[in-house]
Order: C-alpha cells, then sequence, then structure tokens
C-alpha cells in the first residue's frame, strides 16, 4: 500500500464496502476500469484522482477509490474501482468473479489498452462483449482509453484502429498519455460522468413513472380540420333537405 498513503484527500475504501459518500446530497458514480495486465490501470486511476503520475504502482492491486468532484456544477461522489489486470487462456477471457463483481457493480466503465501492447488492445473486444453480457439490460456507457501516447518509439496500435474498434463498438475513445497528460485524463472521466448522470436522470423512478402514464395526444390539425368539413357538410345537407 506504498502509494495508497501518499494520495492525499483521496479516501480508498476498505474491501467489500460501498463507501457511499452522498450524505451531502452528492450524486454517487461508479466507475470499474478495467484492461490487461501492464496498460496502466492504476496509473489512470490515481492520475485522475489526485492529478499525480507516480510510476510505481502496486500490480494487480485491485483497489476502489472514493473523491468528492465538481462537474459542471454537480457535486459528484465518485467510485472509482480498479481491477487486477485481466489475460486470454486460449481464446477464452480469463475473468475472475472479483473483476465480475465489480463490472456488475459499475455504472460505467473504461475500458484501457496500452499502443505499446498489441495483445492488450485485441482484448477489448473480447472485454467489451464480457461487459454487455454482465449488463444484458443497459447500455452502460464505456470509454476506451488507448494509453501510453508518449511512447511513440514503442507503438504497435495506431490511433486510428483504436478509433475505429471504439466506433464500431459505441464507445467514446481517448488516446492519452497518463504519465505527460492529466487534462486528456480529466476528459475521458468527465465524459463519462456526464454520460452516467444522464443515464440516472433518465431512469429515476420519477421519471419512470412518468414515462407510464399515456399522454393526452396532442390534436392533430389534419385529422380536426377533416371532422370539422364533415361536420359542416352534414349539416348542410340537413338544411337543404328541410
Ligand atoms: N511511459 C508511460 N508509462 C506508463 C503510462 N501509464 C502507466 N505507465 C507505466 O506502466 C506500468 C504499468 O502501470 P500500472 O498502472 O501499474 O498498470 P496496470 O494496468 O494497473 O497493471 P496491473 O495492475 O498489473 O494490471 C508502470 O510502470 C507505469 O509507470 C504512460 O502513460 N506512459
Ligand atoms: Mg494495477
Amino acid at each position: 500500500m506504498r502509494l495508497i498513503q501518499n494520495m492525499g484527500t483521496i479516501t480508498e475504501c476498505p474491501p467489500g464496502t460501498d463507501c457511499t459518500n452522498a450524505s451531502n446530497g452528492s450524486r454517487v458514480i461508479k466507475i470499474a476500469v478495467i484492461g490487461a495486465s501492464g496498460v496502466g490501470k492504476t496509473a489512470l486511476v490515481v492520475r485522475f484522482l489526485t492529478k499525480r503520475f507516480i510510476g510505481d504502482y502496486e500490480r494487480n492491486a485491485g483497489n476502489l477509490y472514493s473523491r468528492q468532484v465538481q462537474i459542471d456544477g454537480m457535486n459528484l461522489a465518485i467510485q472509482v474501482q480498479d481491477t487486477p489486470g485481466v489475460q486470454m487462456n486460449e481464446s477464452n477471457l480469463e475473468c475472475n468473479e472479483q473483476l465480475n463483481r465489480s463490472i456488475r457493480w459499475a455504472d460505467a466503465i473504461v475500458i484501457v489498452f496500452s499502443i505499446t501492447d498489441r495483445k492488450s488492445y485485441e482484448l477489448i473486444n473480447h472485454l467489451h462483449q464480457h461487459v454487455r453480457q454482465l449488463h444484458p439490460d443497459s447500455r452502460i456507457p464505456i470509454v476506451m482509453v488507448a494509453n501510453k501516447a508518449d511512447l511513440l518509439h514503442l507503438k504497435q496500435v495506431e490511433p486510428q484502429s483504436g478509433l475505429q474498434l471504439a466506433n464500431m463498438l459505441g464507445c467514446t475513445f481517448y488516446e492519452v498519455s497518463v504519465s505527460e497528460n492529466y487534462i486528456d485524463v480529466y476528459n475521458a472521466f468527465q465524459i463519462l460522468c456526464k454520460e452516467i448522470s444522464k443515464h440516472q436522470t433518465a431512469g429515476t423512478p420519477e421519471k419512470r413513472k412518468n414515462s407510464l402514464i399515456p399522454r393526452p395526444k396532442s390534436p392533430n390539425m389534419q385529422d380536426l380540420k377533416r371532422r370539422f368539413k364533415q361536420v359542416l357538410s352534414a349539416k348542410v345537407r340537413t338544411a337543404t333537405s328541410v
């Protein structure tokens, strides 16, 4: 836990606790960060929450962090679940129950790969499918992050390939260097928080209740005119026949 002790205002939640901090009315947003090992998941989470890049992180930590942030004037209690690296076993994704629990728990997912690791990129499709399987009923917001953009000399994945895959899967795409640029990291999380807020607002019980109540149909002018003409001509006919 050497890293956590340096984190200042960030709170690390004890394993298994919800660590919801919404007593002050903040909206709670739960994000899981997933991807292959060594792609920079922990670095990304720590960078977002503390603005710092330390460089040396405990591997496969799988910690849950919580922090209050303000985005677009909204007070948000963000909970971020870092997860151990995923790998392929032959052609199957090796996901343990801890990872599955984190994915089910989350309101949104950040899928990370490294531009220096082609295998981590190839894993994305499988991971994406897995997320959709665990959230069959909802279009859970997913952001795809291509990390280590500073290591151009070690590049194995073109940004264009990441973007194409993200478009195909319906995810938002960000290429970032966690080590060199905080703003891109912040933007990626910010967009996700906004998407989750939209989802949550659309899905509040009040909204859902309202959407079930049949609304009165707005009058159709064409139909009204037609009926009006019918009534008029009937009256005229009655008048002439008298
Ligand atoms: N050059 C460079 N190195 C990075 C960047 N992001 C992370 N790293 C380094 O990559 C290594 C792995 O980063 P981690 O954050 O531990 O990766 P992880 O995905 O959490 O790995 P696991 O916990 O093992 O799954 C560390 O040495 C980081 O310092 C980056 O943007 N640029
Ligand atoms: Mg890690």
